[in-house]
Formats: C-alpha cells, structure tokens, sequence
C-alpha cells in the first residue's frame, strides 16, 4: 500500500469520526477502531467510496488489554507500518463532586483515558521506532490544564494525557517520531450527552449562546498536525471556542 495509514480510536463519533473524514479525504488509508461494529461498518462504505482510500475495521474495547493485544496482532501485514496514532477514544460521565460521585463511573474514565491510551501506546510505537517513523496524536483538553468544579476526576484523566504525551515525547527525542497533545475546549458532540447521564436537554442547554467547536475543527487541526513537515513537532495545540476563555469562563449570549 502505496498511502499512510492512521490509526483511530474512538472514531464511531465525534472527534475520531471527524478524524476519519478529514484523512480519508486527504488520501490516507484509516484503520478504525471502536467498541461498536456497525457505525465503523458505515463509515467504512462511505468514505471508502467517497475517496478510494480503503478502510480497516477493528473493533475493540481500548480498556479491555487482551482484545487490544490480539486485535492488534490480528492486523494483517500490510496494514501493520502504522504511521499515525490518534489516540482519541475518552469520555466523561457525570459532573459529580469528588467527595459525592460514583467510584465505577471514575473507574470507567480512569481506564479508557489513561490506561486504554496508555495500552495502545505500549502496543503501536515499538514498530513505530523500529521503522524510524510515527506520529502519536493524543486528543487530550483544556480540562487537563486545570481543574474545574464537577470535572475532578475527569480533569485528572486529561492532566494525565499531558503527562503521558510530554513524557512520550521526552522519550522519543532522539528519533524521528513526534508526539502532540491536541486540548479541546466545548465542541459539541455526543461526549456531553454522556456527560450528563444520556440526557440531550441537558447537554443541548450547555450549549445555548455560544457556537461550540465541532468534531471536524479539531480533526483539521489533528491533520495539520500530522502534515506538518517532517522537522516540525506540534507539541501542543489548545483550541476553543472564539467565546470561550479558559475551562470556565466563556461568554454565552442570553435569549432575547
Ligand atoms: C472536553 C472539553 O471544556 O468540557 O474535554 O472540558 S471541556
């Protein structure tokens, strides 16, 4: 195979499905991972005939090691020289105080933002070294930079993918691999849903008064990262809406 591949998780929705398009219309041939099957099934059809890229499906549970560890090593060979790894699969249920909310919903953020981002990690950079190139692009936030009320644990899932992300980089400086850390701030998407327990009243008022980031903006950026020339590392990249300040302050205009 002649294009790159890219590896994504998370790209059933949102960020990672946005990634998806914004590759696949750029050539790139994509390797989708997510836990559900039939949204990569239809990603796959579209973008495979939109673009004449071709598409690889593989699903799993980035929490869940052993399926990451055999999926991985299910991939066939000419779909192994992976040369982006978008780390995006995450999430945050509930805006609970840290002294009030649930231990397994926190077990749930604690395992897919760190320790699935950490596996895939472990898993795809090796061959990445070997190969003397890689790019990992780690979907981190603006809620990594500081903490903010009902956010705890969900802040410090992301404070750690900075921690991961900088160390990566701190780690690989003597190859030709780079490291990004890409910190959203509000982009609307099915995450906020899942923030408020499934409840789209709720995550649509957050909303109200202000035009949010969406999944395809980031990607955009994830892709002008992944394009940059080869002597230029995108370290960092923070990105908010034009009314939104930091992880707690924006402006939202009131209804008339
Ligand atoms: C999600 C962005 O602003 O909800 O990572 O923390 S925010």
């Amino acid at each position: 195979m002649e294009a790159k591949i890219v590896l994504i998780t998370g790209a059933s929705s949102g960020i990672g499905e946005g990634c998806a398009r914004k590759f696949a219309k750029e050539g790139w041939n994509l390797i989708l991972n997510a836990r559900t099957v039939s949204k990569l099934e239809e990603l796959k059809v579209e973008l495979e005939g939109a673009y004449g890229i071709r598409v690889y499906i593989l699903p799993f549970d980035v929490r869940d090691r052993k399926s990451a560890v055999v999926s991985l090593e299910s991939l066939p060979e000419e779909w192994k020289a992976i040369d982006v790894l978008v780390n995006n699969a995450g999430l945050v249920i509930g805006v609970d105080k840290e002294f009030e909310g649930s231990l397994d919903e926190w077990d749930i953020m604690i395992d897919t933002n760190i320790r699935g981002l950490l596996a895939m990690t472990r898993l795809v950079v090796p061959g990445m070294v070997e190969r003397g190139r890689g790019h990992i692009i780690n979907i981190g936030s603006i809620a990594g930079d500081a903490a903010y009320p009902g956010g705890s644990v969900y802040c410090a899932t992301k404070a750690a993918v900075k921690a991961l992300s900088d160390g990566l980089r701190i780690d690989l400086v003597d190859t030709p691999l780079r490291v990004t850390n890409i910190k959203p701030g509000m982009v609307e998407t099915n995450f906020t849903v899942v923030r408020y327990r499934g409840d789209k009243e709720a995550a649509d008022n957050f909303y109200k008064g202000i035009r949010p980031l969406t999944g395809d903006d980031i990607a955009e950026t994830v892709y002008f990262a992944a394009s940059a020339p080869a002597h230029i590392q995108i370290a960092e990249v923070l990105l908010m809406p034009t009314n939104q300040a930091t992880g707690t302050i924006s402006y939202k205009k009131k209804p008339e």
